[in-house]
């Protein structure tokens, strides 16, 4: 094998250049498909084209999925975690995938129950990526039952397979249906956050249970408490990682801009631009795990070093799928209108405005004597896609006097840290923002 003998260096290097290589084919064919008139038959080849890459991919995704779910595997790794499996229907007929796990190493049950919904284009394994100093871990261990949610906007494992009772891996059979991908943060808010809040308070028996969400995980919350005042009984703490909910207009970061630029019908009919997870399925680890981080940076989310730097075995595994987990078109599409108008998080198609300043405000001028619940929001003050002085403005608590309080919310604005940095980068980095996490969530 040559790549051994390749320094950390030369392999960014590498990765750069196949990147760069990648997108001046790309730029280039856009051009010549853009400039010729007979653009709608190009278009018509380029929906062929994406439609047989949709079925060499989906048998890819076969052939990994008998191996199990990533997450299941990270988790199976902790011989004193026990994990259950539970899938809950949305009221519109999805099935969500939840993953149920705790510490039996104290003997008692426990008596907290923690949801953890990833971000867009994510699933839940981001919240292990780190083994046993991440979040998911560290709070199974400090005797909480952590419940990771899934699917619909997550990835295509679960989306667009599924098993029969014989254990075998199927296609979804709606999958070719254009009504089965017509699904924006609006379903994720209205639909899946509730389902999900439901199949937790049942299976754990509380009454109350905290949440941690991060970027679109964090939004969907928001928005959903924000649209059905009794959301917000369920939940003790809420703890909201890069949420979002107030973006900045036009995001920073090269590779944002040129994705602001593509036209839409660029994206795939269903699936948000295959290309992107047939990638890595082909690809081999040291290209997967070079390109991830490259353009983790490029694109501006990733601000701090990334963890496991110390193999691009371990990267690679984190990128065959995690930040490149399919998504619906029409979801995307939605995420780039919200990000072009920027400001509050709004719904798709009404361009209505999710009302989280107008629930926030609403809160601090309620009788103390009513539930709300504590909200922690951390912030990064280099993030490329979140406006973190708005956030920071809207989620401070005020009183009477409209002076800023801490009572039951906390904002807190890391120093240098990116959008995603909170879960994917190093961990001696953010060891103390975990700390602030169990600090508030055991103080509340
Ligand atoms: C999450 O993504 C990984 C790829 O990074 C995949 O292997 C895994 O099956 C996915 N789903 C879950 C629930 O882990
Ligand atoms: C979807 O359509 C393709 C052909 O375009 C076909 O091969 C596949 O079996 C279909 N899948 C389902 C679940 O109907
Ligand atoms: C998608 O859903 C919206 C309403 O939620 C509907 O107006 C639209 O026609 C649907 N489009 C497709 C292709 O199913
Ligand atoms: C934190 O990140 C910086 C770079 O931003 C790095 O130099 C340092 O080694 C990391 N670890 C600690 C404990 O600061
Ligand atoms: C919408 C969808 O495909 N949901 C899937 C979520 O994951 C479970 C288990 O893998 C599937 O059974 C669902 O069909």
């Amino acid at each position: 094998m040559l790549l051994p003998m390749l320094s950390g260096l030369s392999l960014n290097v590498v990765g750069i250049i196949a990147f760069l290589s990648f997108n001046l084919i790309a730029f280039a064919i856009s051009v010549f498909v853009l400039f010729s008139p007979r653009l709608n038959l190009w278009l018509c080849i380029w929906n062929f084209v994406m439609d047989k890459l949709r079925y060499i991919l989906y048998q890819k995704l076969r052939a990994k999925r008998r191996e199990g779910l990533l997450t299941d595997i990270m988790i199976k790794e902790h011989k004193d975690i026990k994990l259950e499996v539970h899938q809950v229907t949305t009221d519109d007929g999805y099935h969500l995938v939840l993953q149920r796990f705790w510490c039996t190493r104290s003997g008692a049950a426990p008596k907290k129950a923690i949801l953890m919904q990833h971000g867009l284009m994510e699933n839940s394994s981001v919240y292990l990526l780190h083994g046993e100093q991440s979040i998911a871990l560290r709070m199974a261990r400090a005797g909480y039952e952590v419940w990771l949610g899934n699917n619909r906007s997550s990835l295509y494992g679960q989306m667009t397979l599924v098993e029969d009772h014989e254990g075998n891996v199927q296609m979804h059979e709606k999958v070719n249906e254009s009504s089965f991908w017509n699904y924006s943060i609006d379903e994720l808010v209205k639909y899946d956050f509730p389902a999900m809040t439901r199949k937790v308070k049942q299976i754990s028996g509380l009454d109350k249970i905290d949440f941690i969400g991060m970027s679109q995980g964090a939004g969907q919350a928001m928005g959903s408490l924000s649209s059905d005042a009794d959301m917000k009984d369920h939940f003790n703490s809420m703890i909201l990682l890069s949420p979002a909910c107030f973006l900045r207009k036009s995001p920073n970061g090269l590779l944002m801009q040129i994705l602001l630029q593509i036209p839409e019908s660029w994206f795939g009919v269903h699936e948000f631009m295959m290309v992107l997870s047939l990638a890595p399925l082909i690809m081999p680890d040291w290209i997967v795990g070079t390109c991830g981080y490259t353009i983790m940076k490029m694109s501006g989310f990733l601000k701090r070093p990334l963890g496991g730097a110390e193999s691009y075995k371990t990267r690679a595994k984190w990128f065959k799928g995690v930040p490149l987990g399919c998504t619906s078109t029409v979801n995307l599409l939605h995420w780039l209108q919200v990000m072009r108008d920027g400001g509050v998080l709004t719904r798709f198609r009404t361009r209505e405005k999710y009302n989280i300043e107008g629930m926030l405000n609403t809160w601090d001028k309620q009788d103390s004597s009513l539930h709300k619940p504590n909200v922690f929001v951390i912030l990064g003050d280099d993030d490329c896609v979140i406006d973190h002085e708005a956030s920071r403005a809207a989620f401070e608590e005020r009183d009477s006097n409209n002076e800023v309080i801490v009572k039951t919310r906390k904002v807190h604005v890391a120093n240098e840290f990116g959008h995603t940095d909170f879960l994917w980068a190093d961990l001696e980095n953010n060891s103390h923002i975990y700390d602030k996490i169990q600090k508030f969530l055991s103080c509340h």
